[in-house]
């Protein structure tokens, strides 16, 4: 195997290691004792490489995966240590999309030896893996993308995805010092093509839900998906995470049977960070019906440049420092929960996923059983500029408060971006008339756009739910008890079963029965210049 001299200087420095550590007073001693461990910077021998895929078709509304193939030239040509990454996305003359157009759901690059390595998803984070480390790459491998790329307009265009690769090619006399790393992917669905969960207004605790922790029967009486056994030992050097807009964090923590706490008590206060200045804490239970208990190790925080709070892509993760590092034992668990705030809004489709690098055989690592491991990284980048439209100003878009009833409705037809009757853009004609229900009962949405692309979503927002589009506005944030979602009506071509694909598999959906009277206010999650409405009577 291609990176077994590495392994066994990885060990011959683990045996050095150990002996400080047994000669020393303890393990904090032994880290003030160690050289300073750092991230690569521009040695000499480091190639900073630019790629970008061919130009890719966006269809009008599309919100669908797609699975290729990298070809050669989209990937380094000689072998070595792959250190740095950087995901973007960028129209075909170099422009970066506003979010509000185009949008990168995410990239997730794989690799038929180790599967997933890198990913990129609109929070754009930049993956380091720190100095002494590096992924083995060698040009014969076999790369796929998986990419999920949205358009919130009906109108086509043409993007790439691009990305920056920095490599220590395995001729150099730095690759020479490199460790190589495996890459172990962590997702609260683990295992899913999509792996997405809602978290509804209202849920969790404080007004945060963790996924899966505040989540009825997550898995279906099934094991959990959100845990990896870990198969080596080895050391943690690196780690970054995803979420949607609305998520707080993604939190890893691990696993010991049999391991007592290092605050040596049974039930650890975990802090949950609602914003930079509002925090509760809660228990955090070790696994229901094992003696394990675990420690945080990492949490990829998001930073939200969004002035509104945390309500869309305006933000930023965490990725791990470049000195932290964390050991594990072969049958340890890492397990990740991810928290999304609940305040007022539902959100749908959320993601908690995190991408760590692990040296196995590499014994530098802090036990993190031993001695408390800080979990905080840092921000890899600041606000980005294709995140500059917020939405949520005033515009004359009409308040359908003040509309007269109309005809008793039974069915709405979503044709052409337009919902039929009840747009808002229909709505705003002199004379027009709001579409009325019978209280307890529902109204049929039928969706007649392209089934295999344009998927059309009809979800709740707050009543008027008139302010101008933008990546902050409409939100999910109708009162809890009325708040509903569609999820995406339409069909997949490439859907294999469930849990596979954004589409829920079928064009036609009803709102809830049960709605009290009044007048409701929703839009398409997908495309959310898409508003209507109706008003429920006795
Ligand atoms: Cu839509």
């Amino acid at each position: 195997m291609a990176r077994a001299p590495g392994l066994a200087a990885a060990l011959l420095v683990a045996v050095c290691v150990s002996s400080v550590v047994s000669a020393s007073s303890g393990v904090a001693a032994v880290r003030r004792s160690s050289p300073q461990p750092r991230a690569w910077t521009n040695e000499a021998g480091i190639e900073h490489l630019h790629f970008r895929t061919a130009p890719i078709n966006v269809l009008p509304g599309q919100n669908s995966v797609q699975m290729v193939a990298i070809p050669r030239n989209e990937k380094p040509t000689v072998d070595g240590y792959i250190v740095r990454m950087r995901p973007d996305v960028q129209y075909l003359d170099g422009r970066v999309p506003p979010v509000n157009v185009i949008h990168l759901h995410h990239g997730v690059w794989s690799d038929a030896k180790h599967g997933p390595f890198f990913f990129g998803g609109e929070e754009k984070t930049v993956f380091h893996i720190p100095r002494g480390y590096g992924y083995p790459y060698k040009a014969s491998d076999r790369w796929t993308l998986d990419q999920m790329i949205h358009n919130q307009r009906p109108v086509p265009t043409r993007v790439r995805l691009v990305w920056d690769i920095d490599l220590i090619p395995a001729s150099s006399a730095l690759a020479r010092t490199v460790k190589p790393v495996i890459p172990v992917w962590l997702d609260v669905r683990g295992g899913e093509d999509y792996p997405v969960f809602n978290s509804m207004s209202g849920s969790g605790e404080h007004g945060a839900f963790t996924y899966p922790t505040d989540a009825k029967n997550p898995y279906g009486g099934h094991a959990p998906l959100n845990e990896v056994r870990v198969p080596f030992d080895g050391t943690i050097v690196s780690a970054v995470g995803h979420i949607h807009p609305g998520g707080l964090y993604d939190t890893i923590e691990l696993f010991r049977p049999g391991a007592a706490l290092p605050t040596g008590r049974a039930c650890r206060r975990e802090s949950i960070d609602i914003t930079d200045s509002r925090s509760a804490t809660r228990c955090a239970a070790a696994t229901p019906g094992s003696t394990a208990h675990s420690v945080r190790i990492f949490r990829a925080q998001a930073h939200y440049y969004e002035p509104a709070g945390p309500v869309s892509w305006d933000f930023a993760l965490t990725a791990s420092r470049p000195d932290w590092r964390v050991r594990v034992r072969k049958g340890d668990t890492l397990r990740i929960t991810t928290t999304y705030t609940s305040n007022h809004i539902s959100w749908y489709e959320n993601m908690g996923i995190a991408l760590l690098f692990v040296a196995p055989g590499d014994r530098s690592g802090v036990d993190p059983f031993s001695a408390a491991v800080d979990w905080r990284g840092v921000l890899t980048h600041g606000h980005l500029a294709e995140n500059n439209v917020h939405g949520g100003a005033r515009t004359s878009i009409v308040d359908v408060r003040k509309l007269p009833n109309g005809p008793l409705t039974t069915e709405v037809r979503i044709k052409g971006y337009t919902y039929r009757p009840g747009d808002l853009s229909l709505l705003g004609e002199p004379g027009a008339r709001i579409p009325t229900v019978r209280q307890g009962h529902s109204l049929l949405f039928v969706n007649q756009d392209h089934a295999g692309y344009e998927w059309h979503t009809i979800t709740a927002c707050r009543v008027p739910c008139n302010r101008s589009t933008g990546i902050a506005f409409p939100l999910s944030n109708a009162p809890a008890a009325t708040q509903f979602d569609s999820g995406q009506l339409g069909i997949d071509p490439m859907q294999m079963g469930p849990h596979s694909s954004p589409a829920t598999n079928t064009m036609r959906w009803r709102t809830p029965s049960n709605l009290q009277p009044g007048t409701y206010t929703y839009y398409c999650r997908v495309h959310p210049f898409m508003r209507g409405a109706f008003r429920v009577v006795r």
